[in-house]
C-alpha cells in the first residue's frame, strides 16, 4: 500500500512546471531550521548623494558621459555592454563540434532614483510605480526594434550578487536570439496551453489560492509566492492574475499594483534578516517580433542567495553542479516565514 506522502520529512523531488526541471528537497536535514539568531550587521550609512558614484545626478560615468540633474529614475546605454548592437550575423558550425553563433544587442543601466542611500523598498510607492512605468516603456521601446527577439528586465541587489554599485538601480538586456531559461518555459508553457487551453500559471496559481500553503500575499493584481519547485531558500515569484504575455498589457492600476508587490515583498526581504537583502530578480515575459505567444504568462524571478542570516549563503556546489539543485527547509517553511514578517520596513520601524 502506498503511504502517505510526507513533504515534510521525506526526501523528495519537485517538477519545476516551468522549466522540466528538478529539485531535491531534504526537510529531514533541517527539522528546525531556524535558530533565531541576527548578526547585527553595522548599519550603512551611505549620504544620499555620493560624489564619486556613476549613478548619482551630475556625476560622470566611465565613459565620460556626465549624468543629468534628473529627479526620478534615469536610463542610460550602459557603458560596458555585455550585447553590442553593432555586431554582424555569423555562424560558425565545424562537424556539429564547434558551434557559434553571432548575437546582436542592446544593454541599459536604469537609476532607480537620484538618491544613493535607498534601495527599492525603501522607495515610496508613488517612486516604485515610475520605475514600473520606466519599465514599460522601455519594453515598448525596444520592442519596436524588430531585430531584439527578447529583452530581460532585471536587477542584481546587494555585492554578493555582483551589483556594482549600492545606488538603487536595475538593468535591461535586449537581444536578438531568446535565451535558454525562456526557450525552457516557452516549451513548457506551450504544451500545456495546447492541451488545457489556458496558461500554466493560471492553472497554478488557482491550486496555490486553494491550497495557501505557499502564498505570502496577493493584492488585487498580483499574487507573491514561494514556488512549490523554489531551489533557493527564499526564492519567490510574482504572478498576475490577469493572463497576459508582457508587461505591454499591463494597465495603469495593474502597474500600480506590482509596485504595490514589489514593495511589500522587498521590505518583507530586508526583514528577514534585518538587512539589506540581496537578490538577483527579473521578469520573464513571452519573446517580441518572433510571432505569436498566446501561452506566455507574465511573472517575476526573486532568486535570494542568503540562508540562515545577513551573512550565512546557500552555496551551489557539489551535488548541486554535478547532478541536481537541493534545498533543506522546504518552500513551505519559507513562505510561512517570509509571510508572518511585517510589511513595514524595520528602518522605518527602528526610526
Ligand atoms: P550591476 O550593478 O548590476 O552590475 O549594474 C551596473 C552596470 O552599470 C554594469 O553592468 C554599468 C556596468 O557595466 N556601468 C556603466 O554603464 N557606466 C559606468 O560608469 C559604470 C558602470
Ligand atoms: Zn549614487
Amino acid at each position: 500500500m502506498q503511504q502517505l506522502f510526507d513533504l515534510d520529512s521525506n526526501p523528495h523531488t519537485r517538477l519545476n512546471i516551468l522549466t522540466g526541471e528538478q529539485i531535491l528537497v531534504s526537510p529531514h536535514r533541517t527539522k528546525r531550521p531556524w535558530q533565531g539568531k541576527v548578526e547585527e550587521l553595522s548599519p550603512d550609512n551611505r549620504p544620499v548623494y555620493d560624489p564619486k558614484c556613476y549613478l548619482c545626478p551630475g556625476n560622470v560615468r566611465a565613459d565620460g558621459a556626465v549624468n543629468p540633474d534628473y529627479t526620478h529614475s534615469f536610463v542610460f546605454k550602459n557603458d560596458f555592454a555585455a550585447l553590442l548592437e553593432d555586431t554582424p550575423e555569423n555562424k560558425l558550425n565545424e562537424e556539429d563540434l564547434l558551434v557559434a553563433s553571432a548575437e546582436k544587442g542592446l544593454c541599459k543601466v536604469i537609476s532607480f532614483s537620484p538618491k544613493h542611500n535607498l534601495t527599492l523598498p525603501e522607495l515610496s510607492l508613488e517612486e516604485i510605480t515610475a520605475v514600473v512605468k520606466v519599465w514599460q516603456k522601455e519594453y515598448e521601446e525596444l520592442a519596436a526594434h524588430d531585430w531584439i527577439k527578447y529583452i530581460q528586465i532585471f536587477e542584481n541587489k546587494g555585492e554578493i550578487m555582483g551589483c556594482s554599485n549600492p545606488h538603487p538601480h536595475g538593468q535591461i538586456w535586449a537581444q536578438s536570439s531568446i535565451p535558454q531559461e525562456i526557450i525552457k518555459e516557452s516549451e513548457r508553457q506551450k504544451n500545456y496551453y495546447a492541451i488545457h487551453r489556458r496558461s500554466l500559471l493560471s492553472a497554478y496559481l488557482k491550486l496555490e489560492l486553494k491550497k495557501q500553503e505557499r502564498i505570502l500575499f496577493e493584492n488585487e493584481h498580483f499574487v507573491v509566492l514561494v514556488p512549490f519547485w523554489a531551489v533557493w531558500p527564499y526564492e519567490t515569484m510574482i504572478i498576475s492574475k490577469r493572463h497576459v504575455t508582457g508587461i505591454n498589457f499591463f494597465t495603469a492600476s495593474e502597474l500600480e499594483a506590482l509596485a504595490d508587490a514589489l514593495k511589500k515583498l522587498t521590505t518583507k526581504y530586508d526583514n528577514l534578516f534585518e538587512t539589506s537583502f540581496p537578490y538577483s530578480a527579473g521578469m520573464h515575459q513571452a519573446p517580441v517580433n518572433n510571432g505569436e505567444y498566446p501561452e506566455w504568462h507574465w511573472h517575476m524571478h526573486f532568486y535570494p542567495p542568503l540562508l540562515r542570516s545577513a551573512t550565512v549563503k546557500k552555496f551551489m556546489v557539489g551535488y548541486e553542479l554535478l547532478a541536481n539543485a537541493q534545498r533543506d527547509i522546504t518552500p513551505e517553511y519559507a513562505a510561512q516565514r517570509l509571510r508572518e514578517l511585517s510589511v513595514e520596513h524595520y528602518k522605518q520601524k527602528k526610526a
